[in-house]
């Protein structure tokens, strides 16, 4: 304890970690980070590569609550919809929200990382780099404290007391190995069976346009190959590419691939020739734009997707797991960062609520967060499939049209589930059952049309009314 408010010991200085360490700091608490890596903002952060994250409303929320949306926000690029780049069609804006307050923003994980650091530090808690997490042993008693080991100049290694442990140490996290030594965390691990590979398209020197004809014409300057504000999904079934902006006019490019299998698969594409020839038949668009394609794919390993489930988050008050250390979930809709960051600030206020019992802080957070995880787990898995092939089915895109013009005629009872998890902070829970009675009720109106101009629109948006209970939003 230091003046009266309890010491906090978190473990990794990722996303969540220093989010939540600059949330306790700045509501008093005194506050210790151990982070395995060097420091970033001295050694530069994953060598260097942008690699860009999608942030939503939910995520935005918690940095407003620390007052630090507004510096985020400068350095994001705002994607207002998914640009879908069909083999040999036309590429289609599907905008996201209805306008520009509901779109989602690409920013870098990297700045946004030290970003959250240098906040953390100002607000008084104490990072240490190069300071892996290597062993625990867990108090017995309530008034027990924790001893952890923590790694220190390659060979050696420092002990230290540690009350209250927060484990935001990521998908691989020590402290829940450590955990689960000491007591059955209920843990399952469900693969995907997809991996990932990362791309670059790098921004295109063209001749500067609105220069042209001026002084200056004939200056090269940077843009970005394709429409910047979008995010790009090229789909094809089993499997898809997508683009995400970078600030500085490149574009982050992920392949998802079932790792093995018949053509296509990661297992049939052993080299970058192979990856060539495949992308010159399925996204001859994109290949064209990525000039370090064979470099990118022999430097890249393929990444692995999984979702996490934990039966128990934290033994007792002793310690306890969030972020992506307790709920990992696989990338399709964008929100392992976002709900780690909503964790952050629910963990925040329950320990400000009750400084002196964290057994019951770890269990109200457990309790009130894992029915929310559990559904934006299933949600991800579900987007993938929307991802991939949802887009270009016609039955698909009938429902979205309906669904457009219900949330247009009724607003207040009728909002699509992706609108829901991207620009709201209503539980993910919720948005997951009121995803699900929504569908009921389209596809009872679609059923016996071939389209949506045959539908009684006036009749429809009564039923929405008549059916469904308004939404809870505040605005
Ligand atoms: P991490 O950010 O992984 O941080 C864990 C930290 O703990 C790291 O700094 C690590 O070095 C440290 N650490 C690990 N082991 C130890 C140890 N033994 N001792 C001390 N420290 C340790 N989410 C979104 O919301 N939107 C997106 O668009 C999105 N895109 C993504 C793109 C990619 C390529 C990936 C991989 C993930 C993406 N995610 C996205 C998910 C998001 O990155 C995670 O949900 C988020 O980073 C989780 O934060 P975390 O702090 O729990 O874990
Ligand atoms: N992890 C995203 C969406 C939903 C987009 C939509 C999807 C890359 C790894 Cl795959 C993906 C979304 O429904 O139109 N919003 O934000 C981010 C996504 O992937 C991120 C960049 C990603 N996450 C391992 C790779």
């Amino acid at each position: 304890m230091s003046n009266g408010k309890p010491a906090i010991t978190i473990i990794g200085a990722g996303l969540v970690g220093s989010l939540l360490a600059t949330l306790l700091a700045q509501r008093g608490s005194h506050v210790e980070v151990f982070e395995r890596r060097p420091d970033p903002r001295v050694h530069g952060f994953l060598g260097g590569r942008s690699i860009n994250l999608a942030l939503a409303e939910r995520g935005l929320n918690a940095l407003r609550r620390a007052e630090l949306a507004e510096a985020v926000l400068q350095q994001a690029v705002m994607m207002r919809g998914r640009m879908v780049h069909p083999l040999g069609g036309l590429t289609n804006l599907q905008p996201y929200g209805v306008d520009d307050s509901e779109v989602i923003w690409s920013v870098s994980r990297g700045g946004l990382n030290m970003l959250l650091m240098d906040a953390a530090e100002r607000a008084g808690a104490s990072l240490h780099f190069d300071a892996p997490l290597l062993d625990v042993s867990f108090g017995h008693s309530a008034q027990d404290t924790n001893g952890i080991v923590i790694g220190h100049d390659r060979n050696k290694t420092r002990e230290h007391c540690a009350n209250i442990l927060i484990g935001a140490d990521g998908a691989g996290s020590a402290l829940r190995a450590a955990m689960g030594r000491a007591s059955d965390l209920g843990e399952r691990i469900e693969p995907l069976g997809h991996g990932y590979k990362e791309l670059e398209i790098p921004p295109a020197n063209l001749p500067s346009l609105a220069l042209a004809g001026h002084s200056m014409a004939g200056m090269m300057s940077k843009h970005f190959a394709i429409e910047p504000h979008a995010l790009h999904i090229w789909p094809r079934g089993h499997y898809m590419c997508i683009a995400l902006p970078n600030a500085q006019g490149s574009f982050t490019v992920t392949l998802f691939l079932p790792n093995d299998g018949p053509h296509p698969s990661f297992a049939t594409l052993p080299d970058a020739k192979a990856a060539r020839a495949f992308f010159e038949h399925e996204f001859p668009d994109a290949l064209a734009l990525m000039p370090t394609f064979d470099e990118d794919w022999n430097a890249h390993p393929v990444g692995q997707l999984a979702t996490l489930y934990l039966e128990r988050w934290h033994l007792d008050g002793h310690a306890l797991l969030v972020g992506d250390a307790a709920h990992a979930i696989v990338p399709f809709h964008g929100q392992g960062m976002n709900a780690g960051f909503e964790d952050a600030v629910e963990l925040a206020d329950l320990l400000e609520a009750q400084p002196d019992d964290p057994g019951a802080a770890f269990a109200q957070f457990q309790h009130a967060r894992k029915p929310n995880t559990d559904a934006i787990a299933a949600m991800a898995l579900e987007n993938y499939i929307e991802m991939r092939d949802g887009v270009a089915d016609p039955h698909y895109l009938a429902k979205r049209e309906l669904a457009v013009t219900l949330s247009q005629r009724a607003p207040s009872h009728f909002m699509s589930r992706y609108r829901m998890v991207s620009f709201t902070d209503l539980p993910y829970e919720y948005c997951r059952q009121r995803g699900l009675e929504q569908d009921v009720l389209l596809e009872s109106l679609l059923a016996g049309h071939a389209n949506v101009a045959d539908i009684d629109l006036d009749a429809a948006a009564a039923r929405v009314r008549a059916e469904l209970p308004p939404l809870p939003l505040s605005n």
